[in-house]
């Protein structure tokens, strides 16, 4: 008969999941007690970290991901990157250890109190298995619904006397199960949305992230072209990855974040076709109309809540990749005039210090064909979309839920499920903060990322958002002789500081092209880069 244990490392094994993030304490270390040679374990030095990891492994590998907490405070300092992992569609399993059973009724210490309470509102189900043969039926009830759409973190609480027990003696029909995660469209929904585009003077396609997940850039290509749609990527502040090639002609930038911008940008259009993200991830608060006069909007995500949630227009729920591959069953070639591409991005006057879009300018010189992104530097987001104008699917992550701290740890998960494709982790001296410890599992685990750090001495979008919120006076915002190079570099990773643009150009060839991870930090101007 198999040991809980022996049935749970089957189980992981059965779902491709035999990469385990993590930070260990007491309560954990039963669990990984022999812990197979056919495992890899991902030490993060903090639980922030160890999730955000995960998060990247997952959205990368497209496959769900485990990461193993402390009991409580091992839980409490994940929290964060929980929210922004329910928040990027991530599929995570998150475990923590608990007390031993006999101890949690007198609340030894340690004990995670209220362990299923804690995790929410940021998972979709967390439990604690009332016997110890429980435990591989749930954790396979997990990973299941973290892979279900929506995919996001799913928690469970285990005790750590259960592991050497005996397993159910049918556990081994939990462990096979498998589950198909997309759902289709109604093909009456799908047929009138064809009308509806049939008839339309002047749509527009809004691609969202889930896109990407769903595998479905080449049919959102084909719609496109074949329609004749100007493409607009759905905001940058909730849209964590690309579901759109942004060097096509069709496309036509990144909407902007904020509902009266939105409805400016997307004037004179009749249909707005939101496919793969919520309508929409608003921020700052700008108000005005939801929707330009005479337009209508439908939505398509396989996401009830944001289904639900969406303050305007119609919705057909569906896997973004199956609705669009019907939708082109049902839509024929349009005759419309197509819009006039993007102008070539240019860098501008080499200035000192440089300016981030000169940096963006560069790092796009020098990025390969197969390079992924993984962005956390908040004021020049816009500017790197427009000077990289990625085209590939999966080659670009950022923190769809706005937390810090994601960029640094994914950008590691990301690179760990992707050994082949080179990643850089563009980072703002602040964010990097959020996930410092990262540097060390990238030295450890010799995980090739190369990190660029904007070093602008300050929390530039906060002194945007300060400008738009007609905030004067607020502590807190600058950031004098913040040294992440030299951090980075005591925890194990190269690093070197750079100023002109043709030491920047020679830094980054040389740090994508190296095998181990590789820091360059560039002091940069102070402000909000756009283009
Ligand atoms: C966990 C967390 N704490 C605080 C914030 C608020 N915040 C948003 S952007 C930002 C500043 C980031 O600074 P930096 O990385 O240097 O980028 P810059 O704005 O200078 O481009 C802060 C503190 C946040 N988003 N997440």
């Amino acid at each position: 008969m198999a040991s809980v244990r022996e049935a749970a490392f089957e189980l992981f094994r059965e779902h491709g999941m035999t990469t385990i993030f993590g930070n260990p304490g007491s309560t954990e270390l039963p669990m990984l007690a022999e812990f197979p040679d056919d495992f890899r374990y991902v030490l993060g030095l903090q639980e922030a970290v160890a999730v955000g990891m995960a998060d990247g492994y997952a959205q990368a590998s497209g496959k769900p991901a485990h990461v193993n907490l402390h009991t409580a405070p091992g839980v409490g300092n994940g929290m964060g990157a929980m929210f922004n992992a329910q928040a990027n569609h991530s599929p995570l399993l998150v475990t923590a250890g608990q007390q031993v059973r006999a101890h949690i009724t007198m609340q030894a210490n340690l004990t995670n109190r209220d362990a299923t309470r804690v995790v929410h509102p940021f998972v979709k189900w967390s439990f604690e298995p009332p016997r110890a043969q429980d435990v591989p039926h749930a954790l396979a009830r997990a990973i299941h619904t973290a892979s279900l759409a929506p995919k996001g973190p799913a928690f469970v609480s285990l005790p750590m006397d259960d592991w050497n027990e005996e397993a159910d003696s049918e556990a081994g029909h939990a462990i096979e199960r498998t589950s198909e995660p997309r759902t289709g469209p109604d093909p009456a929904a799908i047929e009138s949305l064809a009308q509806r585009l049939a008839s339309a003077s002047n749509p527009v396609l809004v691609a969202g992230p889930d896109i990407d997940a769903s595998g479905a850039w080449d049919d959102a290509v084909a719609l496109a072209e074949r329609q004749k749609l100007p493409v607009f990527a759905s905001p940058a502040t909730g849209g964590g990855r690309l579901g759109f090639p942004e060097g096509h002609p069709l496309f036509q930038g990144v909407l902007p974040p904020a509902i009266g911008p939105v409805t400016e940008t997307l004037k004179g259009r009749d249909l707005i076709l939101v496919v793969g993200s919520s309508v929409f991830p608003y921020y700052p608060y700008i108000p005005g109309p939801l929707l330009p006069e005479g337009a209508s909007l439908v939505a398509i995500t396989s996401d009830p809540d944001e289904a639900a949630r969406a303050p305007m227009g119609d919705v057909i729920l569906a896997d973004a990749g199956l609705a669009l591959r019907a939708l082109l069953e049902e839509v024929g070639e349009a005759n419309r005039a197509e819009p006039d591409p993007l102008p070539e991005p240019t860098g501008g006057e080499e200035t000192d210090p440089l300016s981030s879009t000169m940096v963006h300018n560069t790092l796009a010189q020098v990025f390969p064909d197969d390079g992924i992104v993984v962005l956390e530097s908040p004021s020049s987001t816009l500017s790197l979309r427009n000077q990289l104008r990625l085209s590939r699917p999966g080659s670009y992550y950022f923190g769809a839920g706005g937390g810090l701290g994601f960029g640094l740890a994914a950008a590691i998960g990301v690179q760990l499920a992707q050994p082949d494709r080179p990643v850089v982790c563009v980072l703002g001296e602040g964010s990097a903060q959020y996930a410092i410890t990262g540097f060390w599992t990238a030295a450890a685990y010799d995980v090739p990322v190369t990190f660029l750090v904007l070093r602008n001495e300050e929390y530039s979008i906060l002194k945007w958002f300060a400008n738009v919120e007609e905030v004067s006076g607020a502590p807190g915002l600058d950031l004098p002789k913040l040294e992440v190079a030299q951090v980075a570099q005591a925890y194990g990773v190269s690093s070197k500081r750079v100023a002109a643009r043709d030491e920047l150009h020679t830094a980054l060839e040389s740090a994508i092209g190296s095998s181990k991870p590789e820091l360059v930090e560039v002091p940069v101007a102070p402000g909000m880069a756009l283009f």
